[in-house]
């Protein structure tokens, strides 16, 4: 398979949750060593650094149905072209985070260089909420509504279009807590869910069979939104919002090597890293393993 470079983005963002901490994820991604694991798979990789993203003692909460609304539509503004210009220069980007409201201006970044994209989004959560149903009103819960065209309209029509995705073209693996609103949205939009359930009873391989199938059919370019909580919180421990009973270690390697074979991504972001909440950067450490995986690695 052709090595595509990649270029290395940095969103230390917080703002779309209530924990300190997850701004310092890219940080602890690049301390375990992701740039050099993936020149060592034979990728030329540049970092090109972090976004800006304001503290959040700096600014106002604003409406606490949509918190620091503003702030974030103007950092995934700024993403969104990077991201952007990194597709244009016909390299892969990948993204480190970074709490997961992030995602808006990945995908708002990404998406707009394909017919019809694919997206797998590989979380505990659906993050498919709105300021009307969300129970929280942070934004990392509504991410994937909002590429979906569902939401505040600022948030919606990031990079000027909308919808980002669709929801033929979108799966979700890994989900174990849905809020009800969310259920609602996964009912009228069709959304295809591989909930932990599903995980148990078909296994790993052929979950990621299906998922595969769904994500590259009639879709030119497929992302990889990949929240660390979609572990199970024993194998990543440095997350915010941990739900127990999630995908094991290997499971998750298993579904990245899957991803490789089939050679359909076209841009990856890594997210919910919060090394505060870690152990001995564990998190930051398994999101790299799993880098190494998504790009090609093999034991053999
Ligand atoms: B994450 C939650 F209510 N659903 O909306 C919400 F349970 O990006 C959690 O997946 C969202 O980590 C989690 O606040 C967002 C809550
Ligand atoms: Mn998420
Ligand atoms: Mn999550
Ligand atoms: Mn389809």
């Amino acid at each position: 398979m052709e090595k595509k470079p990649i270029s290395i983005i940095g969103m230390p963002m917080d703002l779309g949750q209530g924990r300190r901490g997850v701004d310092m994820g890219p940080s602890a991604i690049r301390y375990a060593s992701a740039q050099s694991l993936l020149e060592e798979l034979g990728y030329e990789v540049e970092d090109i650094g972090d976004i800006s993203v304001p503290s959040p003692e700096s600014i106002q909460i604003g409406n606490p149905k949509l918190k620091y609304l503003t702030e974030i539509k103007d950092v995934c503004e700024k993403l969104s072209e990077t991201v952007s210009s990194v597709v244009e220069r016909k390299r892969f980007p990948l993204v480190f985070g970074g709490d997961h409201s992030m995602a808006i201006g990945t995908i708002a970044g990404v998406a707009k260089h394909y017919n019809n994209m694919g997206l797998i989004w590989f979380d505990a959560h659906g993050d498919l909420n709105t300021g009307k149903t969300s129970p929280s009103g942070n934004i990392h819960g509504m991410s994937l509504a909002v590429s979906l065209g569902i939401g505040d309209p600022d948030l919606v029509n990031i990079s000027g279009y909308a919808p980002k995705v669709r929801p033929e073209n979108t799966v979700i693996i890994g989900a174990r807590e849905l809020d009800p609103g969310e259920k609602e949205l996964i009912a009228q939009l069709g959304i295809k869910v591989f909930t932990m359930h599903e995980i148990d009873r078909l296994g790993m391989g052929r979950v990621m069979d299906e998922a595969i199938g769904i994500v590259s059919h009639d879709t030119d370019g497929v992302h990889l939104s990949l929240d660390l909580d979609g572990l199970d919180p024993k194998d990543a421990p440095g997350v915010g919002t941990p739900v127990p009973g999630g995908i094991t270690y290997r499971e998750s390697h298993l579904a990245m090597e899957m991803l490789a074979e089939a050679g359909i991504l076209t841009s990856a972001e890594f997210v919910e890293v919060n090394p505060i909440l870690d152990r001995e950067n564990q998190t930051a450490k398994v999101a790299v393993a799993l880098m190494g995986s998504v790009f090609g690695q093999k034991v053999l």
